[in-house]
């Protein structure tokens, strides 16, 4: 009798849990209440050719189960991907704050990311021109903490209270909701050129940043400035930032605008796979910490999310690192139902008084209150605590706890006084005791003043490629803008951060080139070039190649063991399905010119023999070189391959021949040697070096 005891609890358990997460399946098809469906074809009707029966309980059900799908979706970062992961602390951050994830390097804290575009709906395409959202919720000890960042560090506007008005302008018109998922129309520039405030986040919307290669190779930003406390209430003002372990990489616009078209998953599917196949994302957390006092002494105001804090000034400090190492098993669940807030911190972190992260403090809250339903939505699993929950919060649409006993107050002595406040002073979330003083307004600070500097100083950091792919960005922008006057008001923007940056747009657009009204203040921060900074590592990116019959098995071989060890992931393209013959046996085709194309991958590569002749005849594998050389992506070709470079329309190169060994040029690595290991390595080496910017004479390629 005794010995039962366990597995009756065990039993009472496991009913309790199966109340939470369904039963185990039987694989049994069932209602929503358990009964089972013998037929899942065909409605109760009265005859076989009668009307359905308003008795039919199974029909009924699973249509209003199905009429009840959606809920609202986010009315900004709508389109989101998510991922499982945890979090790891270098060394302890005690000194400057008490927070235990971040104070103890033995433990290893869950965490659920979800990155996001932010204007279009949820079904619109992943390469759009737009901030990408990376929020993170750490789930740890003490409570969950949500960092909810983008990937770049500064924001449109100062005060949350233009928060609507901002939304509202980039969003598709109301009166025909268009353009989708674009700031390229008249609204949202007709905004930004009477908001100077925006200048410095427009610089960034129009670099490539807004143009993420991978979720995996993008930075992470928190932007707002927040106070760190230690456990004897001193506190820090901290920075957060994300740093990707494989670099920032972007894709170019040609690019992007196909890629929605063949894949607009593209973000999204990269990380599921790479999730998938153990390619595990990781980013370092890195702050930047300073003083009251060292602040007090910056020409810019740190509570101005406008603003950042040149590294040059407060470098980083990588004090962790993030996994990404789960996909979700279900999207809406998971991706959907996750419910971020800036209001969740833990004992350690609190804000500061950026107007933006205060006015951000309401809005979180209340919009999960409309999506999910009410205020229960803390206790959807994957926004469940991993510790304890014990209030006398109750009641509520969707409650899923059963609560016992009838103490439901505090203070109380009936229940013994619990739920009662929490003695322990590390657990306990304490607020900053900051003085406060002032009169009530409504008064921008004259510390937030100064506009153009920062846009100055991102525009001066930029390599001549970066600054090319703005000014090409704000001529499709404002191109698309029908209403000269905003044209014409934001030539005028760009002259405040620089002349030379507002000659090149206005040429383009058709308004008049203005003079000199501002001397560029000459300041350069390197940290903000993407491309200066980038790892360079050829991990995880993905190569064509291109093949047809006959094509050498030797080059797919030696290449194929190269890529293995640098972790580069080739793949057999070929204009049909099936296998091709080729020297030594036969290969897989993988991907079919009909199902794929150059702007899906990373580089491509031309093996040698007699295939090259077919692919010489077959406009697709043309294209595919073309294109990839207008992008600036690295191309290979070995032997008969090289024949293949020469039949495309890439302009003046120098290429490999009979005796010249290897030959790289601009990214084009060329060998006719029998033994592919030097020409692997060098091609290896031009992919990690992502694109190569210097191909003067890519515009002449007609891809
Ligand atoms: Fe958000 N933002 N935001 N935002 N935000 C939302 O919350 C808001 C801002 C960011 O993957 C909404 O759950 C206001 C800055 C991310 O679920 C909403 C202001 C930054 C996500 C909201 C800002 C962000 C959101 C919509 C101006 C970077 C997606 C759905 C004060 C630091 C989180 C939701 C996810 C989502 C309000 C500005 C990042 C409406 C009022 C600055 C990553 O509450």
């Amino acid at each position: 009798m005794k010995e039962q005891e366990p597995a009756r609890q065990e039993t009472a358990k496991s009913r309790d849990l199966d109340r939470m997460t369904g039963p185990a399946n039987d694989g049994t098809l069932t209602t929503n209440h358990g009964v089972g469906v013998s037929d899942n074809q065909n409605s109760l009707t009265a005859g076989v050719r009668g009307s359905t029966l308003m008795e039919d309980l199974i029909f009924r059900e699973k249509i209003t189960s199905f009429d009840h799908e959606r809920i609202p979706e986010r009315v900004v970062h709508a389109r989101g991907s998510g991922a499982h992961g945890v979090f790891r602390v270098y060394e302890s951050c005690e000194e400057f704050t008490k927070a235990g994830f971040l104070t103890d390097p033995s433990r290893e804290t869950p965490v659920f990311v979800r990155f996001s575009t932010v204007v279009g709906f949820r079904g619109s395409a992943d390469t759009v021109r737009d901030v990408r959202g990376f929020a993170t919720k750490f789930y740890t000890k003490e409570g969950n903490f949500d960092l909810v960042g983008n990937n770049m560090p500064v924001f449109f506007i100062q005060d949350a209270i233009k928060f609507p008005d901002l939304v509202h302008a980039i969003k598709p018109e109301p009166h025909n909701e268009m353009p989708q998922a674009s700031a390229a129309h008249d609204n949202f520039w007709d905004f930004i050129s009477l908001m100077p405030e925006s200048m410095h986040m427009i610089m960034w919307v129009l670099s490539d940043r807004a143009l993420p290669r991978s979720y995996r190779m993008m930075d992470g930003f928190g932007v707002h400035t927040f106070r760190m406390i230690n456990a004897a209430g001193h506190s820090t003002f901290v920075k957060f930032h994300w740093k990707p372990v494989l670099g920032a990489h972007s894709l170019v616009w040609d690019e992007v605008q196909k890629i929605a078209g063949k894949d607009p998953d593209f973000n999204r599917r990269d990380l599921w796979e790479a999730i998938g196949i153990g390619d595990y994302p990781e980013y370092e957390l890195c702050v930047q910490l300073f003083s009251e006092e060292q602040a007090a002494g910056w020409d810019f105001d740190v509570l101005d999310a406008t603003k950042i804090i040149p590294e040059e000034i407060i470098p980083l400090k990588p004090i962790g690192r993030m996994t990404l190492n789960r996909n979700p098993d279900n999207f809406f669940a998971e991706t959907e139902q996750v419910a971020f807030h800036v209001g969740h911190l833990v004992p350690g972190i609190d804000f500061s008084d950026d107007p933006l992260l205060q006015g951000r403090l309401f809005s979180y809250l209340d919009t999960q209150l409309l999506r999910l339903g009410g205020p229960n939505f803390a206790r959807i699993p994957i926004n469940r605590p991993l510790c304890p929950v014990n209030n006398n919060q109750q009641d509520g649409f969707m409650r899923m706890e059963n609560p016992k006993g009838r103490v439901n107050y505090e203070p109380n002595s009936l229940g013994g006084g619990c739920p009662m406040q929490s003695p322990d002073k590390l657990r306990a979330f304490m607020s900053y005791a900051q003085q406060v003083n002032g009169p009530k307004v409504r008064e921008r600070s004259a510390s937030f003043m100064d506009h153009y500097s920062q846009a100055t100083l991102f525009w001066n950091s930029q390599t001549e490629a970066e600054k090319d792919h703005i000014v090409a960005a704000a001529h499709f922008e404002l191109g698309k803008v029908e209403h000269i006057a905003i044209r014409e008001r934001m030539v005028g923007h760009f002259n405040y951060i620089d002349n030379g940056l507002a000659v090149r747009v206005a040429r383009g657009i058709g308004v008049a080139a203005p003079g000199l009204v501002r001397p560029n203040h000459g300041r350069v921060s390197e940290a903000l070039s993407m491309d200066r900074n980038s790892a360079r590592s050829a991990r995880t990116r993905k190569v064509a190649v291109l093949v047809a019959d006959g094509v050498d098995g030797d080059h797919l071989e030696g290449v194929a063991v190269a890529f293995r060890v640098a972790g580069v992931t080739p793949v057999i393209v070929a204009k049909f399905g099936g296998v091709v013959q080729t020297t030594t046996g036969e290969v897989a085709v993988e991907k079919m010119f009909v199902t794929t194309s150059s702007v899906l991958f990373d580089a491509v590569l031309i093996p040698g023999g007699s295939s090259v002749d077919a692919l010489a005849k077959q406009g697709d594998a043309l294209h595919f070189i073309n294109e990839a050389f207008r992008h600036c992506k690295p191309i290979g070709a070995i032997g008969e391959g090289v024949d293949l470079v020469h039949s495309s329309q890439i302009p003046a190169l120098d290429l490999a021949t009979e005796h010249s060994g290897v030959i790289t040029d601009r990214g084009v690595v060329t060998s006719m040697e029998e033994d592919v290991t030097e020409f692997a390595a060098k091609f290896i080496s031009a992919i990690a070096r992502h694109r190569h910017w210097d191909r003067l004479m890519k515009d002449g390629v007609p891809a």
